[in-house]
């Protein structure tokens, strides 16, 4: 895949795209994750806007499927968008990411770790490890959706007000990266299948709350029809695992 669509994407969105990769080279055993054969590059074209999508995704023997999504619409939008799905025999959170760019500027970005356990509470390793993060003060916090119950107390939900506080965001969603592939890579599979089942529904749950995100589905639904943007929030952004499947 070409990188050309990065390079004509907002600077944060090119960089985080980068350091995001970067960073899962560096601390994870990447394989190749096959995507649907027709939603790797999607092409959309709409009311005169022109959707360009491309997906990249891998997996490892932590997770199920990670995955990284630039998309433009027209020349006013750009998204990113990344998701880690752990396989449902690791009790971790799932790590998530947006930043959605109208017009040049940033009026959206969410990073967070979110639990997926019975008590939807972060595991120990990893509350131990986000406290010690130095905090960042930014000028405009924004409220979560309602259906953002999903989301853990580390949260960061923002609209950067000034280049200084990108790159604070851009250091925030790669340190909890970090420490998310850190502790996942030290961390052993569950075994009782209660434990796999909790787990199991606790993605499902995730990805239910974010299929409701009508923003998501507005954009996808005014380039590719509603019937596709439905089949693609649900196999391509939010899909889960309804069993555990030994790689
Ligand atoms: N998302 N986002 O990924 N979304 O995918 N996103 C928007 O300024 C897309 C995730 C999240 O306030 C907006 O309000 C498209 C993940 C939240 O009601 C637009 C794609 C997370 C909001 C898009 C995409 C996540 C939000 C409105 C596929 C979190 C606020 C921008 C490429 C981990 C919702 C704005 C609200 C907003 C679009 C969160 C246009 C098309 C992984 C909470």
């Amino acid at each position: 895949m070409s990188t050309s669509l990065r390079d004509q994407q907002h600077p944060l969105i090119r960089q985080l795209a980068d350091r995001i990769e970067s960073t899962w080279q560096e601390h994870l055993s990447l394989s190749p994750y096959q995507i649907p054969h027709d939603l790797g590059y999607v092409e959309g074209c709409l009311e005169g806007e022109r959707l360009v999508i491309e997906n990249r995704c891998h997996q490892t023997s932590q997770f199920r499927k990670i995955h990284l999504e630039l998309a433009q619409v027209g020349k006013n939008l750009d998204i990113l968008h990344c998701v880690m799905f752990p396989n449902p025999d690791y009790d971790l959170p799932i790590f998530g990411a947006d930043i959605v760019c109208g017009r040049g500027t940033i009026s959206a970005a969410i990073v967070d770790l979110s639990p997926v356990n019975r008590d939807r509470s972060l595991p120990v390793s990893y509350q131990r490890a986000l406290f010690e993060l130095p905090a960042a003060n930014f000028s405009q916090v924004r409220e979560l959706p309602a259906w953002g119950d999903i989301f853990s107390d580390y949260c960061l939900f923002i609209r950067p007000t000034d280049a200084t506080e990108e790159a604070a965001f851009l250091e925030y969603v790669l340190s909890m990266l970090s420490i998310h592939c850190q502790v996942a890579s030290q961390t052993q599979p569950a075994t009782s299948a209660p434990e796999i089942a909790t787990i199991l529904a606790g993605q499902k749950y995730y990805c239910d709350r974010q299929q409701q995100n009508d923003k998501t589905r507005r954009v996808l639904e005014k380039s590719f029809g509603t019937e596709w943007a439905d089949r693609y929030m649900t196999t391509m952004l939010f899909d889960y695992a309804t069993e555990v499947v030994a790689c």
